[in-house]
C-alpha cells in the first residue's frame, strides 16, 4: 500500500530484496522427511542463536507457543502467564485446546513477572488443585509496550522454577528486540528457559515463520506435534531462506525501530489528553490512552486512517503503535502531524 504509513504491527513488514533473492535461490527438499537443506540450516543456526541444542521451524508464533506449552505440561495442569500475555489473550485458547491446560493469569506492572509475584500462584497437586505445569514469560511484552525482562528477574524465575520441577517457556516473539535494547546476546537471555519461541516474521521482516528452540529430545517430540497441528510444510526452504537472511541481517538494525518509537512516544506525551503508558519505550511498541482527549481509540484510528496512517485500537480508549523496518525516521513528521489532527480537539 504505497503512501500509507502502517504502524499497526511489525507483522506488516515485507521481505527485503535480499530475502526474495534467497527464496528464489533456495535449495529445497521435503522437510517432512528432514530433507530440506535450507530448513536444516535455519534450524541449526537458530538453535545456536538461542543457545539451545535444537530448533524447529514452525509456520507461526502461535504454533511455536502451542507446542512449547504442550512439551512442558500434561493435560489438566496450569500454566502461569502474565494477565496481558499474548498466550492468554490472542491465541484462541490454544493452551486449553491442544495442551488441556488452564491459564493462571498473574498481574504484573509493565508485564514483567517476578518470582515474588509468581510464587503464591504455584500450586501443588491436591484434592482441589491442578498442579502448575509451567510458567510462560513474554519478552518483550507486547501489550505492556515492548517491555524487557531484567536479566536477574528472568534468571531468578528460571532458578526457582527448576528447583520445583516446573518448566519455563519463553514467548520471545520479539526476543531480539530485547537483546538489542539490553546489549545482551539472545542466547544469554534464553540460557535458563526450557523452551523459547521467537518470530522471524515480525521486526526481522521474513514473510512467515517462527522458531521453537530447546533441548534435543523435546524438540524431536515437538516435531511430531508440529505435524499433528498441520505444520509439516514440505519444501519450506523457500520460507527458511528468508528466515536465514532475517537472522543474519535484520537484528542489529532493530535499534532504529527503538529510536523511532522513543521519538513518537515523546511526541504523544506532548499532546493534551494523551497518556502514554510507556513514555520511555525500551523497544518498538508504544501504548497510549486517548480518553483524556475525549476520544475513543476507534475514532482516533479512523481519523488517522483518513490521513494515511494506520494504528490499531487495543482497548476502547487505548491504542498501540509499532515501529519497524518499513517505517523510516523521515516519516515520523507525517505521523506526528496526523496524530495532532486526529487527537486534537
Ligand atoms: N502478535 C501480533 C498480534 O497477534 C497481536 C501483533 O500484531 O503483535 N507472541 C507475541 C508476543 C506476539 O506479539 C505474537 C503476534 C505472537 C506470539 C503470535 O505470532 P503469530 O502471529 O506468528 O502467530
Amino acid at each position: 500500500m504505497s503512501g500509507i504509513i502502517d504502524l499497526r504491527s511489525d507483522t506488516v513488514t515485507r521481505p527485503t530484496l535480499a530475502m526474495r533473492q534467497a527464496m528464489f535461490d533456495a535449495e529445497l527438499g521435503d522437510d517432512v522427511y528432514g530433507e530440506d537443506p535450507t530448513v536444516n540450516r535455519l534450524e541449526a543456526r537458530a538453535a545456536e542463536l538461542a543457545g539451545k541444542q535444537a530448533a524447529l521451524f514452525v509456520p507461526t508464533g502461535t504454533m511455536g507457543n502451542t507446542i512449547g506449552i504442550k512439551l512442558l505440561t500434561t493435560h489438566g495442569q496450569e500454566v502461569i502467564c502474565e494477565s496481558r500475555g499474548h498466550l492468554l489473550n490472542y491465541e484462541l485458547s490454544m493452551a486449553a485446546w491442544f495442551a488441556g491446560c488452564l491459564i493462571r493469569p498473574v498481574d504484573a506492572a509493565e508485564g514483567i513477572l517476578t518470582w515474588e509475584k509468581i510464587e503464591p500462584h504455584v500450586r501443588p497437586l491436591g484434592p482441589h488443585w491442578a498442579q502448575t505445569g509451567c510458567i510462560e514469560l513474554e519478552n518483550t511484552h507486547n501489550m505492556a509496550g515492548g517491555t524487557v525482562y531484567p536479566l536477574e528477574t528472568l534468571d531468578e524465575i528460571c532458578h526457582e522454577a527448576r528447583k520445583r520441577g516446573i518448566g519455563v517457556h519463553l514467548d520471545g516473539a520479539r526476543v531480539f528486540n530485547a537483546s538489542v535494547a539490553q546489549g545482551i546476546a539472545a542466547s544469554r537471555i534464553c540460557r535458563d528457559v526450557d523452551t523459547v519461541m521467537f518470530c522471524l516474521s515480525k521486526g526481522l521482516a521474513a514473510p512467515a515463520g517462527s522458531i521453537l528452540a530447546g533441548p534435543r529430545d523435546l524438540i524431536e517430540r515437538g516435531r511430531l506435534h508440529r505435524k499433528r497441528l498441520g505444520g509439516g510444510m514440505r519444501q519450506a526452504g523457500v520460507l527458511a531462506a528468508a528466515g536465514l537472511v532475517a537472522i543474519e541481517t535484520m537484528i542489529d538494525r532493530l535499534a532504529e525501530d527503538h529510536a523511532n518509537a522513543r521519538r513518537l512516544a515523546g511526541f504523544l506525551g506532548t499532546l493534551e489528553g494523551v497518556r502514554v503508558l510507556n513514555s520511555q519505550p525500551a523497544t518498538n511498541i508504544v501504548i497510549f490512552d486517548v480518553a483524556g482527549a475525549g476520544k475513543t481509540a476507534r475514532q482516533v484510528s479512523t481519523a488517522l486512517k483518513e490521513a494515511g496512517v494506520l494504528m490499531n485500537p487495543v482497548a476502547p480508549a487505548v491504542m498501540r503503535l509499532v515501529t519497524h523496518c518499513d517505517f523510516a525516521a523521515g516519516q515520523a513528521g507525517a505521523v506526528e502531524a496526523a496524530l495532532e489532527r486526529a487527537i486534537g480537539r
